[in-house]
């Protein structure tokens, strides 16, 4: 079965969903889709609507002939609709009581079932009307929540990620094309050199632009997945106070005692429209108790896997260097600026939380950092790792036919090409859909 395929002998289930969120609000959308969609209009709504026609009507109970609601509803006949079959939407009035009542009329209908998570979706996607990255678009569009995370979302979902990689799949085939074509029709003996040539270019061309997204994926999975900033330094430099003056909460325990951080404290910020992770760690020192010794070990481990560390010093102690061999960004900050001495003070990179000196300074320099690593315009955006590994694969493949000799045989090259453009069209969700499927549904909202 593959994406387009389904399986055309079981009966399909209508399926039913709140497709607005959770809790008391002013309207509830209860989303219907497949074949008793018509039954369902025909029962509870009982005057006819004209399809893609909003139209105010009643909502009864089959079971009970009961009034439930006053209710805008939606058709969409099949196939212009988004999953491709009959759709209905009921824009219902916000109470429980309400959207239990009409739930619990669906349920009692024969043939309708409540909708697994993801399952609109992934019958769109069955019915052809959007491909495996345009679905996951979906899902980072719903889960966005900042606005570089939905100007990715978008991008994708609208086919961006999937026009660079059927457009590269293409300059691939064209070159499959001419390679098989040598191979059935072409005279014994050497490949014309002409035609191995001409592959080759075709093959340094998507190279190119494969090999450009692949540099820059990173910037893509941090939009996605956020940036990670860990403060670190001595214990007392101000590394709790300054998670709580960033956070404008009170997330961090503060003290004049050192040593009073011990756990990882996390709060999420959104800087320049990305998400940012800022983790408070426990101040470096020789440990006094074992679970202090623990919270080091955790604070150095998080160092180690941020992207940039903050290392806090307070003007007012003897500095304390950062532990060798980190490899990540690493920027030096002098806490406490109020206490300074008046050549402390002039340290760039010096803060008060007490005052807010250096805050904004900070602020600035932090936007700046995240902008530089968001993904340049133009080059495909792989978000997921799924991405990656399929653009790798292909690369590796492409690669082999680059550095192979001129004499290179031509089932070799008919091979890696065709290794190639399997793992781009994997991207796409052309082909191995299935084992992806369940993965990236799953973690859609039922309702969507
Ligand atoms: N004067 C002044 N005091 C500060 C400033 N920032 C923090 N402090 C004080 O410094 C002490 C230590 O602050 P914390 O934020 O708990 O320091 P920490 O680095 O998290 O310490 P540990 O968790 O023990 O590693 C507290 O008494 C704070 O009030 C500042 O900008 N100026
Ligand atoms: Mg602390």
């Amino acid at each position: 079965m593959n994406a387009k395929g389904g399986d055309s002998r079981a009966p399909v289930d209508t399926i039913y969903a709140v497709a607005s969120g959770g809790g008391k609000a002013a309207i509830c959308v209860i989303r219907l889709s497949g074949p008793r969609c018509a039954d369902v209009l025909a029962r509870m709504i009982r005057q006819p609507v004209v399809p893609r026609e909003a139209a105010l009507r009643r909502i009864w109970a089959p079971s009970t002939g009961a009034l439930l609601d006053q209710a805008l509803v939606l058709h969409f006949e099949a196939p212009a609709s988004f999953t491709g079959e009959d759709g209905v939407e009921l824009h219902l009035h916000g109470g429980r009581g309400v959207v239990a009542a009409v739930l619990r009329e669906l349920d009692a209908m024969p043939g309708l079932r409540p909708a697994a998570p993801g399952e609109f979706t992934r019958r769109a996607l069955m019915a052809g009307k959007l491909d495996l990255a345009q679905a996951e678009g979906l899902a980072d569009l719903i889960d966005s929540e900042t606005e570089q995370q939905r100007a990715q979302a978008v991008k994708q979902f609208s086919g961006g990620l999937t026009g660079h990689v059927a457009l590269w799949r293409e300059r691939l085939l064209e070159a499959l094309a001419l390679t098989t074509a040598e191979i059935d029709f072409g005279e014994e003996g050497d490949v014309p050199p002409d035609l191995t040539r001409m592959i080759r270019a075709r093959c340094v061309e998507v190279l190119g632009y494969i090999d450009a997204a692949l540099a820059q994926q990173k910037g893509a999975a941090r939009v996605r997945e956020g940036v990670s900033i860990v403060l670190s330094g001595p214990p007392n430099a101000g590394k709790s106070s300054l998670l709580n003056a960033m956070a404008g909460r009170e997330a961090a325990i503060v003290s004049e005692h050192a040593g009073t951080t011990r756990d990882l404290i996390e709060v999420a910020l959104d800087i320049a429209g990305v998400p940012v992770w800022l983790v408070d760690t426990a101040g470096l020192r020789a440990a006094e108790t074992s679970v202090e010794a623990e919270g080091i070990a955790r604070a150095k481990a998080r160092a180690a896997q941020a992207d940039l560390v903050l290392w806090l010093n307070a003007a007012n102690e003897i500095r304390v260097e950062p532990p060798p061999k980190l490899s990540v960004d690493l920027w030096h900050l002098t806490t406490k600026a109020d206490l300074a001495s008046a050549t402390h003070a002039t340290d760039q990179a010096a803060l008060s939380v007490r005052t807010g000196a250096g805050m904004e300074a900070l602020m600035t320099r932090l936007a700046d950092y995240v902008r530089e690593r968001l993904p340049q315009d133009g080059v495909a955006q792989l978000t997921r790792q799924r991405h990656v590994k399929a653009c790798e694969r292909s690369s590796l493949a492409l690669r082999r036919i680059v550095d192979g000799g001129p004499g290179i045989a031509l089932d070799l090259l008919a091979a890696d090409l065709q290794e190639a453009t399997r793992a781009l069209a994997e991207v796409i969700g052309l082909i191995d859909v299935e084992q992806v499927l369940d993965d990236i549904f799953s973690r859609f909202c039922i309702g969507k």
